[in-house]
């Protein structure tokens, strides 16, 4: 399993359902430095898996409490990302954008929260395929993404936008 074609889509069910969500405010977006889990030492936004029986937003919103401290408002969701791995892992990931969020950012265990100028996204610290969807995020388009991966590397991407 190394492409996109390889990989029956329709019948295609994630081990994992997890969320991302990026606080846009004021010309930055909250990202964080990960300290642990899926993706250690990357920049991403705050985010990680949902639990049984709970909704997606609420989930999106728990990880950003949990990670950096700060309860966003004015959520909604902007994609979805399907990644296959070729060891057998799966995640199905939502994609959620906040207008603003209430508190102060604080490190955490699991992340140190980075407020970033949108003109200044470290793509290179990040996941391969976040400077695919990440602009569209911002543009506020909406995205349907598939990813096969081997490990840090990018094998196979289609994006629909
Ligand atoms: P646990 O240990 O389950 O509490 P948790 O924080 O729930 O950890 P985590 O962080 O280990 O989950 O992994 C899921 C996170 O990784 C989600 O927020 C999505 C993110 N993620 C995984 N692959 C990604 C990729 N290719 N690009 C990306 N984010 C990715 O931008």
């Amino acid at each position: 399993m190394r492409t996109l074609a390889d990989i029956h889509w329709p019948t295609w069910h994630a081990k994992d359902l997890a969320t991302l969500l990026f606080v846009v405010r004021d010309g930055e977006v909250l990202l964080i430095r990960k300290k642990r889990g899926l993706g250690a030492g990357k920049i991403n936004g705050p985010g990680g898996r949902v639990h049984p029986g709970e909704a997606l937003v609420d989930a999106a919103v728990r990880e950003v409490v949990e990670e950096v401290c700060v309860t966003p408002h004015d959520i909604s969701e902007c994609g979805e990302l399907k990644f296959q791995f070729v060891d057998g892992y799966s995640i199905h990931v939502h994609v959620f954008r906040a207008e603003g969020c209430t508190g102060q950012v604080g490190e955490t265990p699991e992340a140190i929260p980075l407020w970033t100028p949108l003109d200044r996204i470290p793509y290179d610290e990040m996941w391969a395929d976040d400077r695919i969807w990440l602009p569209l995020m911002l543009a506020r388009r909406r995205f349907d993404g598939r990813f096969v991966f081997d490990g840090d590397a990018m094998l196979d991407h289609a994006i629909e936008v």
